[in-house]
């Protein structure tokens, strides 16, 4: 075995965005493209000789290839141990566990997320840190000023590691651990959660699930905990291998891309309840039978239910939210008399309220929830949670809805985005917004009263660091609201994210439908942010 140092020249694309560097398959196939931005990785982190880094991916297209790269540029860059997931499978929140249970430096994880895979589709690289959650935005700064400079990287000459079986391996000095992608992360959720009160239900002949993991990564994940560990019959998981192109479909859980299971949940027969979640596992979606439930409701539901399952039975500590997410947390927490705090979208803004006891629970309007447990999102963990209360409360998911809306009045939501619009033009939406910033407060809008205008600036409370630019919000005197951010996430052009709110607290008009509900706010937004001059476009590609 022959440690090769190969000179290479930057590129100048390599900053992480919302959650690490995505880019299109080609992109990556570029030479030295990954080789790069992993040699970033290493050369940013300190102390990194004979420690442990979790490595693992949602088994996307160009997941093998790149494992077997970088684990011989890990061995090269003395690494101690390396524990990888069979398959080069993990999911983002196994991932986590697997990072925080081994006492690892941290973890590279290998996913889009819930963009498309395959040869034209999309993959990334996303650097974990000891706590098990996204780095942070000075260790992504670190790393992207590095790939910006880089000339060289290591890589250990040697055959490629066999994945496809658990067993120890050695690249050089280096151990390769290939494990058990499941059994660390199935432990910790019967750490957490009834599995006999859930098994009860799952086998009492009287309520049906289905579970969609969309071809994506929860697919072994699902089966061996529904359908083995909680006696789910055969078939409650749909869509459960993963594939490399995750079946030519979109691993987002929505009710656009997750339609199979839409079609389903919303038929004759419909299951009691419904759940999918995306490309890596960290996202979820809820639905009831012909009912949805929004990831900003979901969050409250689990806020106000959360002494009924025993992993939380003793209370929580705090919640958090990304900004853009209802407001429907903060009643519950203002209830519960709680902390309640509101983050810049990005799970990496949650880790360090999580690490400093501040926060519990936490979630985003995005499709993600999730808890201290890990610190990563995690959409199975939220398909449990939701399964422990309905096992407790012996109710469906749609009334268990109505009653938190009854109780704490209903927040109306939807986000509108306008995906893959001219970068240009999206920009110049956003900065068109901002000069006006000044000028709203307390002017009439149609019905509304302006009472904020702001560029969203958080201050972390407890580093202090300062996040700014984060999303602009109008917020009015009746409590409505409007969000303008782009997303950090996408590959092709910009995607314009439009988040809209209004409160309802009678309970006689919460069967409006939202995008009624929100009608007279979804033309103030076009209006105010002039959408159609600036993108081109007359409405959004995806409502959810
Ligand atoms: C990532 C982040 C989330 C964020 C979402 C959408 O999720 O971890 O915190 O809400 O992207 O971000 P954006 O609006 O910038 O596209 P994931 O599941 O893609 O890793």
């Amino acid at each position: 075995m022959n440690l090769q140092t190969i000179a290479t020249k930057p590129f100048s694309d390599q900053k992480p965005g919302t959650s690490g560097l995505r880019k299109s398959v080609p992109d990556f196939q570029k030479e030295n493209y990954l080789e790069n931005f992993i040699q970033a990785i290493f050369d940013s982190l300190e102390d990194k000789a004979g420690k442990t880094l979790v490595l693992g991916g949602d088994g996307r297209y160009y997941n093998r290839t790149a494992i077997q790269v970088i684990l011989k540029m890990a061995a090269a860059n003395e690494i101690g141990k390396v524990l990888v997931g069979c398959g080069g499978i993990l999911s983002t929140p196994a991932a986590s566990c697997i990072i925080r249970e081994s006492d690892a430096l941290g973890g590279i994880i290998l996913s889009a997320s819930h963009n498309p895979g395959g040869p034209e589709g999309d993959f990334g690289v996303k650097f974990n840190t000891s706590n098990g959650g996204p780095a942070p935005e000075k260790v992504t700064k670190a790393i992207f000023e590095r790939s910006k400079a880089i000339d060289e990287y290591k890589i250990l000459e040697a055959a490629d590691i066999n994945l496809d079986r658990v067993g120890s391996f050695k690249l050089g000095t280096m151990a390769v651990e290939v494990i058990d992608s499941v059994e660390s992360y199935g432990t910790l959720m019967r750490s957490l959660f009834d599995f006999t009160a859930i098994r009860n239900l799952l086998t009492s002949g009287k309520f049906r699930m289905c579970m969609d993991s969309l071809h994506a990564v929860t697919g072994p994940y699902a089966r061996v905990i529904f359908e083995g560990q909680l006696g789910a019959p055969a078939g409650t998981v749909q869509n459960g291998e993963p594939l490399e192109d995750f079946g030519g479909g979109h691993p987002d859980p929505n009710l656009v891309y997750a339609h199979d299971l839409v079609e389903i949940m919303f038929g004759d027969h419909a299951p009691d309840f419904g759940a999918a979640s995306d490309g890596d596992g960290d996202r979820n979606m809820i639905l009831g039978q012909r009912f949805f439930v929004t990831p900003s409701d979901s969050l409250a539901v689990l806020t106000a239910n959360a002494k009924l399952v025993p992993g939380y039975k003793d209370g929580l500590a705090g919640v958090a939210r990304s900004m853009p997410t209802s407001a429907a947390v903060d009643r519950v927490a203002d209830d519960l008399g709680i902390d309640c705090y509101e983050t810049p979208t990005g799970w990496k803004f949650f880790g360090n309220l999580l690490d400093a006891g501040k926060a519990t629970l936490c979630g985003e309007e995005s499709f993600g929830t999730g808890s201290n447990h890990v610190r990563e999102k995690d959409g199975l963990w939220a398909v449990l949670f939701w399964l422990n209360i309905l096992a407790v409360r012996q109710e469906s998911v749609e009334d268990i809805v109505r009653d938190h809306w009854k109780a704490y009045g209903r927040n109306f939501y939807s986000r509108h985005d306008y995906e893959e619009v001219a970068s240009a033009g999206a920009n110049q939406l956003m900065d068109s917004l901002r000069a006006k910033l000044g000028d709203l407060p307390g002017q009439k809008l149609g019905q509304y009263e302006v009472k904020y205008a702001d560029d969203f600036s958080y201050t972390d409370p407890v580093d202090g660091s300062v996040s700014e630019q984060q999303g602009i919000r109008i917020g009015f005197t009746d409590g409505s609201r409007m969000v303008f951010r782009l997303s950090g996430t996408g590959t092709k052009g910009a995607t314009l994210r439009v988040y809209l709110e209004s409160y309802e607290p009678d309970s006689s008009k919460h069967d409006e439908d939202t995008q009624e509900a929100l009608s007279s706010l979804i033309t103030l937004a076009e209006e105010v942010a002039q959408i159609r001059e600036f993108t081109g476009r007359d409405e959004p590609t995806v409502i959810t």
